[in-house]
């Protein structure tokens, strides 16, 4: 049975910087705070970084004759602040700002829209040394940032995504510390919280105030899909403190101007929030054109006696409970078959989260900015498979003869693809899919232990390989149908 979406559903692929640009020392970027992380030992669980990653800085125009053979209509990208803006003297490097207009531009030449994500992790050490999130003042740097992408860029640019899952950023970087800048300090992830939301809201003044109201802007969060082990009051409250902490604190400020008086009673014993100032709550609650969602699974919770010790999860998963003012909350372990990450599959979180968005915010359309899974790949030869030239002669953008099965990663995205027609046909107002990710790339504290690409690369050659799950998008992308 064939499944059509709406005219004009974008289909899309989706990366970021750090995870596959490599050339991390060249045209004046000086390092980010990923750069410091993964050079501490203990930090990656195999010992890489995103030094050389997907090479994506040189091999950009081959990605892009891949995603035009796919025939994907938007590419997600995010830009590296310190190729931008290298120094504390905040002056802007011509060089970091001609690579993404080089980017930029081959994208608008073959068709594909250009959906820029300002900061997706990787922040300019300097930053870090001043204080990063948990300082006022990088909320204030990014709005500079902003103004400069959107002076360099003008209207090449889509759609301008300001975050992307700062619940990451605040939680995984300053609450467990599992990712850089690898703090562990409750009270410095609650004023990251601020200062990002902060952020999100100048940043987005700063880009109109460039280019005028009409600039379509989003932000990009990792709503948490949480379920009650059971309907017991304790659970159920269990289940809302996790909600308040993972969700209505970005909800709550970006889309209504406000933070649930309940966030702040249940962190009163971490901090009084007064680095919340006048006039910041206005700031952060500005017109949103879309809302983009990753979603890779769901988590179930219970309560738990918070006489018990220490519940915060030091493992490197995003989907345990890194947050703080959880103490009455147990994170269950995941069941059914896993993926390679350790998660669990449950499309149904998916349309249920678009679902609720769409009842919440009927005026907002949704986009899913990431989804995709991860499993251990095995390539296999095959004549039969062709390759794609590259735009270059003698280049390559996939090579031929090689592919990888992948017969997981393939279901788990046609059950994704089918949950978000679910949620449309329940009213949910979804206008476009990206899959993480076009590429296997640096998967962050996991290093390259992980691969989530639709297109294998091979890190020795940096060739890419067919997997299936890329050849089934292609035809889901290319029919707007499944
Ligand atoms: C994230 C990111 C991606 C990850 C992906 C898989 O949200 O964590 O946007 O960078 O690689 O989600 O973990």
């Amino acid at each position: 049975m064939t499944i059509r979406f709406p005219e004009g559903f974008t289909w899309g692929t989706a990366t970021a910087s750090y995870q596959v640009e490599g050339a991390i020392h060249e045209d004046g970027r000086t390092p980010s705070i990923w750069d410091t992380f993964c050079a501490k030992p203990g930090t990656i669980s195999d010992g890489s970084s995103g030094e050389f990653a997907c090479d994506q800085y040189h091999r950009y125009r081959n990605d892009i004759a891949l995603m035009k053979e796919l025939g994907v209509g938007a590419y997600r990208l995010s830009v590296a602040w310190p190729r931008i803006i290298p120094n504390p003297d905040g002056e802007v490097n011509r060089k970091g700002v001609d690579y993404y207009l080089r980017l930029l531009d081959d994208l608008c030449d073959n068709g594909i829209k250009p959906v820029v994500t300002l900061y997706h992790w990787d922040l300019p050490q300097y930053l870090e040394d001043r204080g990063g999130w948990p300082a006022r003042d990088t909320a204030l740097r990014y709005a500079d940032y902003a103004a400069v992408l959107a002076r360099a860029f003008g209207d090449r640019v889509d759609t301008w995504t300001t975050l992307n899952e700062p619940w990451c950023t605040a939680y995984l970087g300053y609450c467990n510390g599992v990712h850089a800048p690898g703090v562990r300090d409750d009270a410095k992830s609650l004023a990251a919280v601020h200062h990002l939301n902060l952020a999100h809201g100048l940043g987005i003044q700063a880009v109109r105030a460039e280019l005028g109201e009409k600039t379509r802007m989003s932000v990009t969060l990792n709503l948490q899909v949480t379920r009650a082990a059971t309907n017991s009051p304790a659970d159920l409250a269990a289940r809302r403190r996790a909600d308040l902490f993972a969700n209505e604190v970005w909800l709550g400020p970006m889309l209504e101007g406000r933070y649930d008086p309940e966030i702040l009673e249940a962190s009163k014993h971490i901090t009084d929030w007064s680095f919340i100032h006048d006039g910041d709550l206005e700031a952060i609650h500005q017109p949103l054109d879309v809302l983009g969602i990753n979603y890779y699974s769901t988590t179930y919770v219970r309560h738990r006696d918070p006489a018990q010790t220490s519940v915060k999860s030091d493992k490197p998963i995003k989907h345990e409970n890194a947050m703080p003012a959880q103490e009455s909350v147990e994170t269950l372990p995941p069941e059914g078959e896993l993926t390679a990450m350790g998660w669990n599959q449950e499309p149904e979180g998916l349309r249920d989260i678009l679902v609720e968005l769409s009842r919440c915010y009927p005026s907002l359309p949704l986009m899913v900015t990431e989804n995709g899974s991860a499993w251990d790949d095995e390539v296999a030869e095959d004549d039969t498979v062709t390759g794609i030239a590259g735009p270059e002669e003698g280049m390559i953008a996939v090579v031929p003869g090689r592919i990888v099965h992948d017969p997981k990663r393939v279901a788990y995205l046609n059950a994704h693809v089918n949950a978000v027609h679910d949620a449309i046909d329940q009213g949910a107002n979804v206008n476009g899919y990206y899959a993480w990710s076009l590429l296997d790339n640096f998967e962050w504290a996991f290093g390259y232990s992980k691969r989530f690409g639709i297109v294998r690369v091979d890190y020795d050659t940096q060739e890419r390989i067919w997997k299936d799950s890329a050849l089934r998008f292609r035809d889901i992308a290319r029919n707007n149908a499944i």
